[in-house]
């Protein structure tokens, strides 16, 4: 079977360039030394206390990080040979010396101590040192342009300020998806975005034949554990210069189905979800040796914790100078492939694989799609469920049902590697299979308990076919948001809005009726709080008399009780902004007021009821109108003001987070909103 010509079909492939992201409006650059780190971080710090921070650095300096380099050989230095023995146990040979461990650098230490930070800990992997100092020091520190943040260590770590950051939460609005909306909102994954689930400490395996990921904006924030080229033997999947011109094609497309995050155009499936990718198929031929490399990688990828493996590839036909397959070899046991996808499910991972794009016959489903545990993927041609004729077709050669489920697989949209920005749309089962992984990633956020076969079944049973499963598309498209809740109570990560001496705590929640009751405890058992309702939204205000608490949930619909998490506690800190998928209020605000005096007279951060929708105008802002963007940057209202008004009213808006920009002759004054 030649993979690529066949499980990508190139229908209705279209090109479209788009603009870069940039920030809300006006220029970033004209934001910049105004720290809008402030908005996450204010200046509640009393003047003249010492303390101790976190200061995240930007960088290592300017030198470049290679085999060789003065940085590389100064990180390589500090590997004993017995850590680099152990390194070898999990590393290929050219990653056993990251970035990450190159040392911090000293000119930043030594500016610090210059400006009047003791430093008390360099810390490499997350580039990051510890001083002691007092307020107003710390607050100068944030100015230093090789100074991500400062945070005082009594906070958690944030790492959204550091480079390679996550997307921004997904607290979207229907009109964000551009067109991918199609292909989600057929799986209604949009209201579990909604809630704050988007994969989170899932990890992804995606095998297929080599990733653009680094290039391209819609994937530059996606989180990639570890990749590897099992063609070549090397750490880079991305085409080099040996490579078939579109070898990183398919891979690319794949993966961005899953990871994208590019508001308008893509968002994917699972967009903070970890991924961890695979090289193994090779474009210009097809030889046994791929099925090889592809039972290594998924190997190596059990072996990391993989949790969902997504292989858009199938073999049944190879090149003349292979050994053929015999008749009857499609039954889930014979195929090298196909025996890995068995033992790797034996292991407790979700194997999602493509069908196949050799329809209409009977018996077409490739391998390793014919394996029993697989969750195999078919194609439908649009929301209408139309079947297309390519989409191959069950049963396995020793009679079972495949495929199990299907998703949209023709013009589903995609990044192509035409440009960093440029978008298309592709059609085969090879795209169907993100859909359905992405979707498993998101269900196992959510109930990381669920196990490979209660994945299956869950989804099987809220098919659009499930009452009359086919050979073409098995038990149908699944609704995701369904399935979900049929498992258990369904729950996103807590939010924390601090509000002055107080905070609050909101979670987001959902089931097959009404959630009834919402309860908050903490780890000592002081607090217990019944949390106030505006589904999907819990909130409660909790004192602020602390930084931080631990704390868990019960939550009651009119059948169940379930407790989050199932065991152990959240750590919220009580003074800092914590929104799902750490969504970072920087790359959305334009402006903070002049530093330091306003913040602490006026909170910049409002948590109002819906119902309830009107805010504050700030003190001293003679502001002419207020912009109000939801948490994707999107312009919502603008809202004209009469002069010397003290509060502004919302439109109506849903529950959500949301960012009020006053304008006010040269700047901008803005708050972060959460409606509940
Ligand atoms: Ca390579
Ligand atoms: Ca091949």
């Amino acid at each position: 079977m030649r993979l690529i010509r066949l499980l990508v079909i190139p229908i209705h492939f279209g090109i479209r360039a788009i603009g870069s992201v940039q920030a809300i409006c006006g220029s970033a650059a004209a934001v910049g030394a105004l720290s809008l780190g402030l908005l996450l971080y204010p200046l509640e710090i009393s003047a003249a206390d010492a303390g101790t921070y976190r200061v995240l650095l930007r960088d290592k300096g300017t030198e470049t990080f290679q085999p060789g380099s003065t940085l590389y050989r100064a990180a390589e230095a500090m590997l004993s040979p017995r850590a680099r023995a152990r390194r070898a146990k999990v590393s290929p040979p050219d990653s056993l010396i990251l970035y990450a461990d190159a040392p911090v650098y000293q000119p930043y230490v030594a500016d610090l101590e210059r400006s009047g930070a003791k430093v008390l800990l360099q810390l490499r992997w997350r580039n990051y040192v510890v001083v002691a100092c007092d307020s107003a020091t710390a607050v100068a520190l944030r100015a230093k342009p090789y100074v991500l943040d400062v945070q005082p260590t009594s906070a958690v770590l944030h790492p959204q300020t550091a480079q390679n950051d996550l997307p921004p939460v997904l607290r979207t609005q229907e009109n964000s998806y551009g067109t991918s909306l199609t292909q989600l909102r057929m799986l209604n994954i949009p209201p579990l975005h909604r809630l704050g689930l988007t994969g989170r400490d899932v990890l992804v395996g995606v095998i297929d034949t080599g990733f653009r990921w680094r290039t391209h904006q819609a994937l530059e924030s996606a989180r990639i554990l570890a990749e590897y080229d099992f063609i070549n033997s090397d750490s880079l999947t991305a085409n080099e210069a040996t490579d078939h011109p579109n070898q990183d094609s398919h891979g690319s497309a794949v993966l961005s189905v899953m990871a994208a995050w590019y508001p308008d155009s893509l968002i994917g499936v699972a967009p903070c979800a970890w991924y961890i990718l695979a090289k193994t198929e090779n474009i210009t031929s097809e030889r046994r040796i791929e099925e090889d490399a592809y039972a290594a990688a998924l190997e190596w990828m059990e072996a990391r914790g993989v949790d969902v493996v997504n292989t858009s590839l199938g073999y049944s036909v190879f090149d003349s100078t292979e050994t053929p397959y015999s008749n009857g070899a499609l039954d889930g046991k014979t195929t090298i492939v196909a025996s890995a996808v068995a033992e790797a499910s034996r292991r407790g991972v979700l194997c999602v694989v493509a069908a196949g794009n050799v329809g209409d016959a009977a018996g077409t489903v490739s391998s390793p799609g014919d394996v029993e545990s697989a969750l195999t993927v078919g194609a439908v041609a649009d929301t209408l469920l139309t079947i297309p004729r390519f989409t191959s077709r069950g049963p396995t050669a020793d009679g079972r049902l495949k495929p199990d489920l299907a998703a949209l697989g023709v013009n589903v949209r995609t990044t192509t590697n035409a440009g960093a920005t440029t978008f298309g749309y592709g059609s085969g089962t090879s795209l169907a299979t993100p859909l359905i992984s992405g979707s498993a990633a998101l269900l196992l956020e959510a109930f990381p308990e669920l196990t490979p076969t209660q994945i299956k079944h869950l989804l099987a049973s809220h098919g659009s076919h499930h009452t009359v499963p086919n050979t073409a598309i098995g038990y149908g498209v699944p609704d995701i948001l369904a399935a979900a809740v049929a498992w258990d109570i369904l729950c996103a990560p807590p939010m924390v809005i601090p509000r002055g001496d107080s905070a609050v705590v909101a979670l987001g929640a959902a089931s097959t009726t009404n959630v009834e009751f919402v309860e908050a405890f903490d780890q000592p058992g002081t607090i217990r709080s019944r949390m106030v309702s505006s589904p999907p939204w819990f909130w409660t205000k909790l004192p602020a008399d602390r930084d931080s608490v631990q704390i868990a949930f019960t939550l009651r619909d009119q059948q169940r009780s379930r407790r989050f998490p199932r065991t152990g506690y959240f750590r919220l800190s009580l003074r800092d902004t914590l929104l799902p998928c750490r969504w970072n209020a920087e790359e959305l605000i334009l402006a903070s007021t002049d530093a330091g005096r306003q913040q602490q007279e006026f909170p910049r951060r409002v948590a109002i009821p819906v119902d309830e929708a009107i805010i504050p105008i700030p003190p001293g802002v003679s502001a002419q109108r207020g912009l109000v963007y939801d948490a994707t940057g999107r312009l919502r209202a603008i809202i004209p003001l009469m002069p010397y008004t003290t509060s502004l009213r919302l439109p109506q808006l849903e529950a959500g987070t949301y960012i009020v920009a006053f304008e006010d002759g040269q700047r901008y004054v803005s708050l972060l909103v959460l409606l509940y």
